[in-house]
């Protein structure tokens, strides 16, 4: 562990922290930024309220809409001349959301990515190859700096160019690689295509996260590269990626960095704070950050937290799995779908792979969801690209495919879907970056 003292720290204690720090903190967004003293004001609440943990949903929460209308600096919390850094998250519509961190801010960052290269097991000396993207994006500079201040050996290769990556992880014998999820299969296949043993490489551990997976698909990304896989969670609001890490000795959700990033589970709904466990909206306030200590921020990311301690004695809680966004989740023709429940019924079929796509539509006043998966080489040579064509032949083994997807997606889903076979390799890659695998074509009123 990076830092046993606070990885098992037990409850009470983390708790008593936690409340100093979230106080120091009240007391500093409240002195410091309008925006928050107006919030509170109007809310009715005052620093001193807060005397107990439970005191926190008093306060009111932080939207995205909140950072926008302070575009660029309106929410910063230290002057410009304490700001070493600026990342901004993209963001599919207008200006992005802009990010600081003082130099301390930065050295916390370095902290809690150092603990997820603990979660890794990783050791001074291990090669470390780091293909989550440099530049606004978080995730490149955010596992530089833990994996510096953890000591391996850093190869800031960014991600894309995937001939390149492949060459320097079969040179720099690497052990530990970062990227997203869908792009470690991305190099699984780009391996196999160059006659490459996808399990024969160095790599044993991969640090995957910044857009959902399930463990279906942990298993199928173990299994062709030969490693085990963890899960990394993090946002820019918060700080980027290290907010959560798995460790690989359990494997069995990520732990929350508490003592930095104070957790709730809210309904997405009304806001109302949910017990431990149950399923809702992920809340964050920072309890230890100087340029942007956001308060309850919504992340919009629905999952569930586990407070238990883990078996190889981390006490910090868990989340699940995102299993969506609030503003992800698919309503069609009244049913709620999370494209991870589509991911982790297709990871189980035979004769596909795990490249999907989903495109919902509107038919006349109907909603309609396309589920577009790659058949796998094998079926696809014994079936010819002609059977992909869905009005070619009444009764083929494509057709029965995928009736056979259409039922099993009706068993989970609760509708009906339209399925349609792809040949391999011609589904969009990650190329590097998050996969957009919704394309939602209804036009909104
Ligand atoms: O994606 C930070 C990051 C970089 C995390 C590298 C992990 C690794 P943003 O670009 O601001 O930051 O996107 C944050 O990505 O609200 C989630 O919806 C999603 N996300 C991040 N990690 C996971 C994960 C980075 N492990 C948004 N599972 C978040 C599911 C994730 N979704």
């Amino acid at each position: 562990m990076w830092n046993a003292e606070m990885e098992t720290m037990p409850r009470p204690q983390l708790e008593k922290l936690q409340l100093e720090r979230l106080q120091a903190t009240v007391r500093r967004v409240y002195a410091r930024v309008p925006f928050y003293r107006q919030q509170f004001d109007a809310a009715g609440v005052q620093p001193d309220d807060i005397r107990g943990l439970p005191d926190l949903a008093r306060l009111p929460f932080t939207r995205k809409s909140d950072l926008r209308e302070g575009y660029p600096y309106g929410l910063f919390a230290a002057p410009l001349d304490q700001v070493v850094r600026l990342h901004a998250s993209s963001g599919t519509t207008g200006k992005p959301t802009v990010v600081g961190y003082t130099r301390r801010d930065i050295d916390l960052w370095a902290e809690v990515c150092a603990r997820a290269f603990g979660c890794a097991k990783g050791q001074p000396g291990q090669v470390f190859h780091n293909a989550y993207g440099y530049g606004l994006f978080t995730g490149g500079l955010g596992m530089h700096y833990g994996a510096e201040k953890m000591g391996l050996v850093v190869v800031p290769v960014s991600g894309g160019n995937t001939d390149r990556q492949l060459l320097l992880i079969q040179d720099f014998k690497p052990t530990i690689i970062a990227c997203t999820p869908s792009y470690a299969l991305t190099l699984a296949e780009a391996m196999r295509a160059r006659g490459m043993d996808p399990r024969g490489t160095s790599l044993r551990v991969g640090i995957l996260g910044a857009e959902p997976w399930t463990d279906a698909m942990r298993a199928e990304i173990e299994d062709s590269l030969g490693i085990d896989a963890i899960d990394i969670y993090g946002l820019s609001e918060i700080i980027g990626p290290g907010v959560a890490c798995e460790s690989v000795a359990t494997k069995s959700g990520a732990h929350i960095n508490e003592d930095h990033f104070l957790p709730e589970i809210v309904n997405p709904a009304t806001g109302e704070v949910l017990p431990w466990g149950e399923e809702g909206e992920l809340v964050f306030t920072c309890i230890t950050k100087e340029a942007l200590p956001l308060i309850r921020y919504r992340t919009g990311d629905i999952t569930r937290l586990d407070p238990t301690p883990a078996t190889d004695g981390r006490t910090l809680a868990r989340m699940g799995r995102i299993v969506g966004r609030s503003d992800d989740m698919l309503i069609i023709r009244g049913v709620n779908v999370y494209p991870s429940q589509v991911e982790a019924a297709l990871v189980h079929l035979d004769h596909v792979t795990p490249h999907y796509q989903l495109v919902v539509r509107r038919e006349r006043t109907l909603d309609e969801l396309e589920v577009r998966v790659e058949a796998s080489e094998d079926f696809f040579r014994h079936i010819g690209s002609e059977a992909l064509n869905e009005d070619a032949g009444i009764d083929n083994a494509a057709r029965r495919v995928r009736e056979q997807i259409r039922h099993t997606l009706y068993g989970t889903l609760g509708i009906q879907t339209r399925v349609r076979l792809y040949a391999p390799n011609s589904l969009p890659r990650s190329e590097g970056g998050k996969l957009r695998r919704v394309l939602d074509e209804r036009q909104r009123p």
